[in-house]
């Protein structure tokens, strides 16, 4: 996993440099909004349940995935969904505080598609998915925060598809 931090630094010493001005300027937007990351990430955390479960009303309920036939049908698979979408927020708000999306490489998408493809889980649903998250999570933590969310979740959503 990378952040915000060491990436810009990694790749000054690289060149064997000190940050130049490009850099210096990213890494103090960083400092600069690192107030409001762990403000929205606490607002996250505490309601995390909250955002998952509008999130499958907004998006996945009383819709042909969730009837008989449908891959959320039967507990188990609506359990999983449940659980993959609350796996996306937590990584996706790991980002957000790193300033970074490798996690999101390295914990999420790693052969995400390749899993979902062989057990027959609808891609574009759950990129409509992650895409209602994005909203949802938006209106909980509001826009500048949200904007900064939102890098994240478009990122998961690229990643799948
Ligand atoms: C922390 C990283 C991590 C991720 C991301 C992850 C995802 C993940 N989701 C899975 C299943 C699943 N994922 C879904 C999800 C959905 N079905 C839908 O129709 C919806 C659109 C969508 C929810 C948005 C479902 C239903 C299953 C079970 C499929 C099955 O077994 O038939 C599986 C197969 C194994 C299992 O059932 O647990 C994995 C590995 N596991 C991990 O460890």
């Amino acid at each position: 996993m990378q952040d915000a931090i060491t990436s810009l630094i990694n790749s000054s010493d690289v060149q064997g440099k000190y940050l130049d001005n490009n850099s210096l300027e990213k890494l103090q937007h960083y400092y600069h909004t690192g107030d409001m990351r762990a403000r929205a990430a606490t607002t996250i955390s505490a309601n995390a349940k909250t955002i998952v479960t509008q999130t499958v009303a907004k998006s996945l309920l009383y819709t042909d995935i969730t009837a008989p036939g449908g891959n959320m049908y039967t507990c188990r698979r609506y359990a999983a969904c449940v659980r993959d979408l609350d796996y996306f927020l937590r990584y996706a708000t790991y980002a957000m505080l790193a300033g970074d999306p490798s996690i999101l490489d390295e914990r999420i998408l790693n052969g995400l598609r390749e899993t979902y493809n062989s057990l027959g889980v609808p891609i574009g649903a759950t990129i409509r998915a992650v895409q209602a998250m994005k909203e949802v999570t938006n209106s909980m933590i509001g826009a500048d925060a949200g904007k900064e969310m939102g890098v994240y979740f478009d990122y998961i959503a690229s990643g799948l598809s």
